[in-house]
């Protein structure tokens, strides 16, 4: 099989990072980033960037002839928080493009698909710690119901017409090169801009929320890993549970005080609180990690000091600019 890969949502907080290291494996031409708006994160990569709506599967198949592609990422969605205040624009956007990608497998334009679920499929009535992989599953957000319908459909495409899908529930990922937008773990990044630019930060949520939380890095390994496992480890179809660090607001905030000892931080709780409060607090990965051979690199001391580094360099030629 060619080795070209298509991602979708490639301007999103997952999809820029995951074309760079896409690239750096694969080599960039062998890459082909699309999203509806230009990538802030991809204006240095050289390499080809198509506009492309991932709702809209005639266009996703013309840009699968024009590079001959092979494998697709599709990383557009909308994520919890925007999700409740457009519910039907959320579903939209999450099953259409979820079904596009998936006929176009099922049709044999591509051979394999990688698509995101999220333990937002976890609801109140799931079990909060160690949550297992098969559970009880009853979420109460709009971007949750799509993330476990869009699982069926995966492991239905799967099961009816062979459809090599593979899938993550990714926890709320954590990086500095990229912003995320509209979820409810997005404080956890935000923290960390406002800790450089401003010294402190007012959270969203209480500041004994525990959520899992994953670094970039990563989520981009275990993105890659499973999308190259041998098709025959892979066992689950719906999607694996994946797990690297949890923490409350309070112990992130103390995290980054260790680097910056100044830095304060206030809670004003809104509605996101009632979406975390809905979520577990940690997850248990063993399926992945006997499966696919998944580990994680990061713990949040690595991460703060490994974010916090790279934001201070990245401010300091600004600085010296002055
Ligand atoms: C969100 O907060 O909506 C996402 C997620 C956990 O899927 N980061």
């Amino acid at each position: 099989m060619s080795d070209t890969i298509l991602i979708l949502g490639a301007s999103g907080q997952i999809g820029g990072e995951l074309t760079l290291k896409l690239r750096s494996i694969y080599g960039k031409e062998n890459v082909i980033a699309s999203d509806i708006r230009e990538s802030e994160i991809l204006q240095n990569s050289e390499g080809p960037f198509e506009i492309v709506d991932a709702t809209d599967k005639e266009a996703i198949l013309k840009v699968v002839q024009k590079h001959r592609v092979s494998q697709v990422y599709l990383l557009a969605a909308m994520l919890s928080a925007t999700g409740e205040k457009y519910p039907r624009k959320a579903w939209d956007l999450n099953m259409t493009s979820l079904l596009a990608v998936l006929d176009l497998a099922k049709e044999n334009h591509v051979e394999r698909v990688f698509w995101p679920s999220s333990i937002a499929v976890f609801g109140p009535t799931t079990p909060k710690e160690n949550t297992p992989q098969r559970t009880i599953i009853e979420p109460s957000t709009v971007y949750g119901i799509s993330k476990i319908s869009g699982e069926f459909w995966c492991n239905y495409y799967h099961e009816k017409y062979g459809v090599d899908v593979r899938s993550i529930r990714y926890p709320g990922i954590i990086s500095w090169k990229t912003k995320p937008g509209g979820g409810t773990t997005d404080y956890a990044v935000d923290i960390f801009f406002k800790a450089i630019e401003e010294g402190s930060y007012e959270c969203f949520l209480k500041e004994d929320t525990r959520l899992p939380m994953m670094y970039m890095e990563d989520a981009v390994k275990a993105t890659i890993q499973i999308m190259e496992a041998d098709k025959n480890s892979i066992t689950t179809r719906t999607s694996y549970n994946l797990s690297a660090i949890d923490f409350t607001p309070k112990e992130l905030a103390e995290e980054i005080q260790k680097h910056i000892p100044e830095f304060a931080i206030t809670y004003k709780p809104d509605f996101r609180q009632e979406i975390a409060d809905s979520w577990p607090q940690t997850i248990d990965d063993s399926q992945a990690r006997a499966d696919w051979d998944w580990s994680h690199q990061y713990d949040i001391s690595s991460m703060t000091k490994d974010i916090i580094r790279n934001l201070q360099a990245q401010k300091r030629p600004e600085m010296e600019l002055l």
